[in-house]
């Protein structure tokens, strides 16, 4: 990416892996760097990418087929992108985003059993070349992230799942972590938050230094 465009930065992980509590840390981590930030998250980010996930994440009596929740996931997607994300970069703007396409290939690929080929075929498809510059991934067993979800709010569509089905996620996202590891950094999320901030505080300082 040219010097004068911003970064886009993802952060990533199973359910309560303390996304919501850390990325405020990280928007002050890269402004106190002097780079303006625009915050936000999938699926939503946009009017309609917000009434998308409250489609995607609401109950369902008659459920939802994987296909339908993967076109879903990319079409809100494509309004982010166009509306919101390349616009901030191109602006030199620096976009974190409360996960991006590594949940798709872990909730809708690991979770659900969609063919990795296939969302590649729509990520290209969406996306073109961007992909994110650096990605966070909170990771922590899955237990101990269900039990911090649930006692934070009342489960949405996927916090309904299976145990097994997150077992599916984690390991699918660590494995992305071990192909792409220049890109994805690994916080241990499962220890006590100040220890969780140090990591995370070290990952970004290094991404900084890189840019500079
Ligand atoms: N999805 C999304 C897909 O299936 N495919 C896709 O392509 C995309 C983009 C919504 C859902 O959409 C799915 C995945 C998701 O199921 P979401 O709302 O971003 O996405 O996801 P959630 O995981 O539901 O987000 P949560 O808000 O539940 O979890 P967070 O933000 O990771 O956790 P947070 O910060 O709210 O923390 C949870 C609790 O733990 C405490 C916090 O205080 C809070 O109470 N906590 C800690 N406690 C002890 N020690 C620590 N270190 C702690 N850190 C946080």
């Amino acid at each position: 990416m040219s010097k004068n465009k911003g970064r886009f930065i993802t952060v990533e992980g199973g359910e309560g892996a303390g996304k919501s509590t850390n990325l405020e840390l990280i928007k002050e981590l890269l402004e106190a760097a002097g780079h303006p930030v625009l915050f936000t998250r999938e699926p939503g980010g946009t009017p309609l990418g917000e009434e998308i996930r409250t489609l995607l994440l609401g109950h369902r009596d008659d459920g939802m087929a994987a296909e339908t929740e993967l076109l879903l996931m990319f079409g809100a997607r494509a309004e982010h992108l166009n509306r919101k994300i390349i616009p901030a970069l191109n602006a030199g703007t620096w976009v974190l985003c409360d996960r991006f396409t590594d949940a798709t290939y872990a909730y809708q690929g690991g979770g659900r059993g969609i063919a990795p080929e296939r969302i590649q075929i729509l990520e290209q498809w969406v996306q073109h070349d961007l992909r994110p510059d650096l990605t966070l991934l909170l990771d922590l067993p899955v237990e101990v992230g269900l039990e911090r979800a649930g006692r934070r709010s009342a489960p949405d569509r996927f916090e309904s799942e299976a145990s097994q089905f997150f077992q599916n996620v984690r390991a699918r996202y660590l494995d992305i972590a071990k192909k792409e590891s220049t890109r994805v950094k690994v916080v241990d999320a499962s220890m006590p938050l100040p220890q969780v901030q140090s990591q995370i505080k070290t990952v970004v300082g290094a991404f900084l230094s890189s840019c500079r």
